[in-house]
């Protein structure tokens, strides 16, 4: 019986070695080395690998392609995993909870379908001496990497890196993220993507650097959170759909110098602490969605912005004036049915206008709309709570301002 089964394995090995070495199980899952063993003679094998919870170690010698997924989970005795001929993991290649994982060695891999960590606390280098220069999608968090060396992508669709605390640096020849980009909590990384033309999304944050001096285009949403530099600089950035810069404490200046338009999305300045002077958008024209500005600044510069399609929020913490931005309302420049802006205290308003009321700050529970224009004329506000709000002195101007923006629009 004993004698039948071995017979029969070793029959099985011998056809898939003389035949094409390739084995086309569906799956198997490893609970001792002698299984990975039966398969060293495979080139090829069809299917997935799962290393069990039962394995101390996994060599997996052999075998240059797994065609499906390569998985360990929940093994809190793996110490080491070596894959020497391994060239290509067509599915995924699934690290997760393997709390004492130190090793991993994967010198040939080259091609991955997705790579998927999660909870690797002890594994500090990735392994890959050839280098990756191929996978669609990445997810590494919560590991002790130091550096994502051996990770040498030009094209991904989703780089997803969070929680992994000693990842000081990531430097990568991006060229594209077609879906996105995500880099957060990694503890005041420094990233650096020198080739980077376009990202569908990307977000960044809790990093202590960023330099992209490359990226032209993001298509979707740009978020800057929480972030430790002190100054950023996106130099040849034209395009965003969306950007949001919020709660970066020690931020004091920004350069966007080639940015004309903010897409739908629309474009975010809030609660910078240090941020006293919002500018660094020499270029900008057009915000196609809200414009949103928030926090301890007492000046806003958008030397070129005509058009906001959206509500346009200015709220400052500070005397701020608001004037620029009544001009651009008054002009038809802020198509949204929201226009606010108020200030802690504005010397302008009270300088200018009899009539304004008092220069404190407006609150959305009052409902009422703050305008803090040099002139009745200026200071015509449309505010959700009284959308019709019209200034009486001019209200024939208001409407011919709205028809133009009607036909403007259509
Ligand atoms: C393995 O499968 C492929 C296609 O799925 C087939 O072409 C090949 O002949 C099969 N090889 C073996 C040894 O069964
Ligand atoms: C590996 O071969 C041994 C016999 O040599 C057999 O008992 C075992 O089931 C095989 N393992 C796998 C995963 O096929
Ligand atoms: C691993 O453990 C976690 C929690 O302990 C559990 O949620 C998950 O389903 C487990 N995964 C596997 C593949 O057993
Ligand atoms: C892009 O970011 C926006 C805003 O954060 C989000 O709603 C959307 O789901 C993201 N899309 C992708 C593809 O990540
Ligand atoms: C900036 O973008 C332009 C195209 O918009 C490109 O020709 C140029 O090479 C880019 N600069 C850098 C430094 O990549
Ligand atoms: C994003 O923008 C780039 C550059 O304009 C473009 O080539 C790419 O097709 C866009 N990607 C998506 C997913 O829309
Ligand atoms: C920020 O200000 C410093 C000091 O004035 C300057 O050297 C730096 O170039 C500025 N950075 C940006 C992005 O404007
Ligand atoms: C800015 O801070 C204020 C006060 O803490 C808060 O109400 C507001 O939601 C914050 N805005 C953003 C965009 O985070
Ligand atoms: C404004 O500055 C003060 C003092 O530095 C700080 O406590 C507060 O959080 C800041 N507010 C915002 C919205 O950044
Ligand atoms: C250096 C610095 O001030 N970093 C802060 C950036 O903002 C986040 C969230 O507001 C803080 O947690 C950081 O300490």
């Amino acid at each position: 019986m004993l004698r039948q089964v071995f017979l029969s394995a070793l029959a099985i090995a011998s056809v898939a070695h003389a035949a094409t070495s390739v084995c086309n199980q569906t799956s198997i899952t490893a609970n001792a080395q002698s299984d990975l063993d039966n398969l060293s003679g495979c080139t090829t094998f069809g299917g997935d690998i799962i290393l069990s919870p039962t394995l101390a170690t996994a060599t997996i010698n052999g075998i240059q392609t797994i065609s499906g997924n390569l998985i360990c989970t929940n093994n809190t005795q793996i110490t080491s995993i070596t894959a020497p001929s391994l060239q290509t993991i067509g599915g995924t290649f699934q690290l997760h909870e393997l709390t004492i994982l130190n090793t991993l060695s994967f010198p040939r891999l080259t091609s991955v379908g997705s790579i998927d960590w999660v909870t690797l606390p002890a594994v500090s280098g990735l392994g890959f001496t050839t280098g990756v220069s191929s996978c669609e999608d990445v997810y590494i968090s919560d590991t002790d990497l130091n550096t994502l060396s051996g990770l040498s992508l030009t094209t991904v669709s989703k780089l997803d890196i969070n929680n992994n605390l000693n990842l000081n640096v990531i430097n990568m020849g991006l060229t594209e993220a077609s879906y996105q980009i995500d880099i957060s909590f990694n503890g005041n990384t420094a990233v650096s993507f020198p080739s980077l033309v376009w990202a569908y999304n990307l977000t960044l944050q809790d990093v202590s650097s960023i330099s992209t001096p490359s990226l032209s285009v993001v298509n979707a949403s740009y978020l800057l959170i929480s972030n430790v530099f002190s100054s950023f600089s996106a130099p040849n950035l034209t395009t965003v759909g969306g950007l949001s810069i919020d709660e970066n404490q020690s931020l004091t200046n920004m350069s966007f110098p080639k940015l004309t338009t903010v897409g739908g999305s629309g474009l975010q300045v809030a609660n910078n602490t240090k941020l006293t002077s919002i500018s660094g958008f020499p270029s900008l024209t057009t915000v196609n969605g809200a414009l949103d500005l928030e926090g301890n600044f007492t000046s806003a510069s958008f030397p070129s912005l005509n058009l906001v399609r959206g509500a346009v929020n200015v709220d400052s913490n500070q005397n701020f004036d608001c004037s620029s931005f009544n001009s651009l309302n008054s002009k038809g420049g802020i198509r949204g049915n929201d226009y606010k802006c108020a200030a802690a205290s504005s010397t302008t308003s009270i300088a200018l206008s009899a009539t304004s009321t008092p220069s404190s700050r407006s609150t959305g529970a009052s409902g009422s709309a703050t305008t803090t224009g040099s002139s009745s004329a200026a200071a015509t506000s449309k505010s959700a709570a009284a959308p019709n709000l019209v200034v009486s002195t001019s209200g024939i101007t208001f409407s011919a301002v709205l028809a133009a923006v009607f036909f403007g629009i259509f």
